[in-house]
C-alpha cells in the first residue's frame, strides 16, 4: 500500500526519530532509566505519533529493519550519555508483537550490542502483555534474551487478558502498571486497590514494579506509600529529544 511504501522511504531517508522518557526511582527522585519512543518526523505532517504508523509497520514486515534501527539507536544513545559522563542507565526498548516471532530475533539483538558495546545490563526489552499469546515461543524469547544479559519487563501489566501465570512461568525482571490503573487511584478505590495488589504480587515474586503515566504529585504519594518502585510520567516529563533531556538530567539530580 501507499502507506507502506511512505514508511520504507522514510526508513532509507532517515526520518524516523527517537524520543526518551525519563523512569525515575520513586525512592531517592533519581533518573534509572529510559524508555526510547519512536516519531515519526515527516517534512510535511510534522511529528506522527507511533500508534498511527506502528500497526502498519508490523502488517508489511517493515517492522523489522525499523526495529533494528531503533534498537541501535537507543543502545548507541545510552552508550553516548554514559561516555558524556552522566550515570549509568538502563536503556528500555519496545518489542512489537511481530518481534517476537522473527525467527533471528535474538542474534539480531546480540549483534546490536556487540556492535555498540553497550553493557547487556543497560539493555531492557519491554513486551506488551497482549505479545503473551503463544507461550512457548514467549518463553523461548524470554530465555534467549536473558542468557545475553537482557532485562524483561513487562509493558501495559493489567490491560490485557492477562494471565497471572505468566509471572509465574516466564522470568521477568520487571512489570509496568499500565497508565489507566494509575489514572484516579487516588480517588477511584478500585484502581487504588488494583494499583496495591499488582505492586504486592510483583515484589513477593522479586520483581520490580514501575508505574506508567504518572501525571500528578497525589499519584506520585501514593505510589511512594505503597512502596512502588519506579515511576514514569508527565509529573516528571514527556518523552523528549535527547538534546532536551540532557537539560533535564540536571534538574533532576
Ligand atoms: O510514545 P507514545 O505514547 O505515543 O507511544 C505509543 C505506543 O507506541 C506505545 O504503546 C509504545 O509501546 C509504542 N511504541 C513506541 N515506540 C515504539 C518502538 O520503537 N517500537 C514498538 N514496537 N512500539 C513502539
Ligand atoms: O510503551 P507504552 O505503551 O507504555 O507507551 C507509553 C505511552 O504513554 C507513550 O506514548 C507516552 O507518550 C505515553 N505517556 C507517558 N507518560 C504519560 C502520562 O503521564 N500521561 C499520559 N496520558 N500518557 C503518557
Ligand atoms: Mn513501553
Ligand atoms: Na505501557
Amino acid at each position: 500500500t501507499q502507506v507502506e511504501t511512505e514508511l520504507k522511504n522514510a526508513l532509507e531517508k532517515e526520518e524516523f526519530r527517537l524520543y526518551y522518557q525519563p523512569k525515575v526511582n520513586l525512592s531517592t527522585g533519581k533518573i534509572e532509566g529510559m524508555e526510547a519512543l519512536i516519531r515519526w518526523e515527516h517534512p510535511e505532517k510534522g511529528l506522527i505519533p507511533p500508534a498511527e504508523f506502528i500497526s502498519f509497520a508490523e502488517d508489511s514486515g517493515l517492522i523489522f529493519p525499523m526495529g533494528e534501527w531503533v534498537l541501535r539507536t537507543a543502545c548507541l544513545q545510552n552508550k553516548n550519555w554514559m561516555k558524556a559522563g552522566f550515570s549509568p542507565m538502563v536503556m528500555s526498548v519496545n518489542l512489537s508483537v511481530r518481534q517476537l516471532y522473527q525467527p533471528n530475533i535474538i542474534d539480531m539483538v546480540c549483534g546490536i550490542l556487540e556492535e555498540t558495546k553497550l553493557a547487556p545490563e543497560y539493555l531492557e526489552i519491554e513486551i506488551t502483555e497482549s505479545a503473551m499469546v503463544d507461550k512457548k515461543r514467549v518463553i523461548e524469547v524470554i530465555r534467549g534474551l536473558r542468557r545475553l544479559g537482557v532485562q524483561i519487563s513487562i509493558d501495559d501489566f493489567g490491560k490485557g487478558y492477562s494471565s497471572l501465570q505468566y509471572l509465574n512461568e516466564f522470568q521477568i525482571d520487571n512489570i509496568k502498571i499500565d497508565q489507566t490503573f494509575i489514572r484516579n487511584c487516588t480517588t477511584n478505590t478500585n484502581n487504588s486497590t488494583i494499583v496495591k495488589m499488582f505492586i504486592e504480587i510483583a515484589q513477593r515474586l522479586n520483581m520490580k514494579v514501575i508505574a506508567e503515566g504518572i501525571e500528578t504529585k497525589e499519584e506520585l504519594i501514593f505510589l511512594q506509600q505503597n512502596s512502588c518502585n519506579y515511576g514514569q510520567g508527565y509529573l516528571f516529563s514527556r518523552p523528549l529529544p535527547p538534546d532536551e533531556l540532557i537539560q533535564f538530567f540536571d534538574k533532576i539530580e
